[in-house]
């Protein structure tokens, strides 16, 4: 018999400033509601889910912004999340800003299951936006300035007869999260997403934010053999308008859901667990076709600069060898 899980991306529309976290988990509890009524196993809601996204205002000191940071989880307003969990026995996973007892900032994510219990957290290896106010820009992305960049990586977790992993936003856009996670046999990427539309340093990247979104998740998921779910909060929130088409991809790199509206809307799929190893076990067979020895730029220490640096010469030296072998 096939293992399979029934999974929920939960979309959510804006999240104004005053709105409070017990309203929000409200909106959260309504779509859990009706994703477990769907039969899902396991529900993926949003980056930073809880709260507008306030990288988008500057701050000062960074103190003045903790209340945007959760101290607990499952802190007072949350704890209704994981006690329908439990009730339902329906997994969830859950981004939100963390404020360590260690006075660390980190964009994270839980894995909870079927018990109510955190099976596992994961902390954004990829920051973007940037470290300092710019006023230039019609809106802020300071996410430089209010998290750190975890140092953990991407682990891969047992969970749900399943082998699942956690990425964030960014971590999407770049093929090493899913790589780390591939090695590991990962079967399922759940990603929560916050995406401007307006992108300052490059606006002609605007009119082509869906098209790259649908790129790295489809690219990830078929180069790897995995399902990915992928979750936004989208919608026009304090103005700024951000990206919503949250979907669910097969290993073959097809959206078998995808959401219509930039609202609160849950979409769910019926996702065959074992499909990934016909990717795995074929033209994506990593033990039989991979070629680690000719990817170590890849973990240099220097981060491949020195052969950025030496790029051109170093093609062109190639092109020449090529064309005395002829
Ligand atoms: N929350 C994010 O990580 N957003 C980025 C923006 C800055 C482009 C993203 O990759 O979608």
């Amino acid at each position: 018999m096939s293992r399979s899980l029934v999974v929920a991306s939960a979309q959510m529309g804006p999240v104004a400033t005053h709105e409070t976290r017990a309203a929000v988990v409200e909106r959260l509890l309504a779509m859990f509601a009706h994703a477990a009524d769907r039969g899902a196993d396991l529900v993926v809601f949003p980056e930073l889910a809880l709260t507008t996204f306030f990288p988008r205002w500057w701050q000062e000191p960074l103190a003045a912004a903790d209340h945007w940071y959760e101290t607990e989880m499952p802190g007072p307003d949350t704890k209704p999340l994981f006690d329908e969990a439990a009730r339902r026995r329906v997994g969830f996973y859950l981004g939100y800003a963390e404020l360590t007892p260690q006075g660390h900032r980190y964009n994270t994510s839980v894995l909870v299951d079927r018990q109510g219990l955190i099976a596992a957290k994961y902390r954004k290896v990829h920051i973007p936006g940037h470290e300092a106010n710019e006023p230039w820009r019609p809106f802020q992305h300071l996410e430089r300035y209010y998290f750190e960049a975890s140092p953990d990586g991407f682990a891969v977790h047992e969970y749900l007869d399943a082998r699942v992993g956690m990425m964030i936003c960014n971590d999407r856009r770049w093929p090493e999260t899913y790589r780390v996670m591939g090695l590991q046999g990962v079967e399922m990427i759940l990603c929560g997403y916050n995406t401007p539309i307006h992108y300052a340093p490059d606006p002609s990247q605007d009119v082509l934010a869906g098209f790259h979104n649908q790129l790295v998740l489809q690219a990830g998921a078929y180069q790897n053999g995995t399902w990915v779910v992928a979750t936004a909060k989208g919608g026009i929130e304090e103005g700024v308008d951000s990206l919503a088409q949250s979907s669910i991809i097969a290993p073959s790199g097809q959206v078998v859901a995808q959401a219509i509206t930039n609202a609160d809307e849950v979409i769910v799929a019926e996702c065959d667990i074992d499909w990934c190893a016909r990717y795995k076990q074929t033209l994506f067979d990593f033990d039989r076709y991979r070629r680690p020895e000719c990817y170590s730029i890849l973990t240099d220490a220097d981060n491949g600069k020195s052969s950025r640096a030496a790029g051109p010469a170093a093609t062109s030296e190639r092109h020449i060898e090529e064309g005395e072998r002829q």
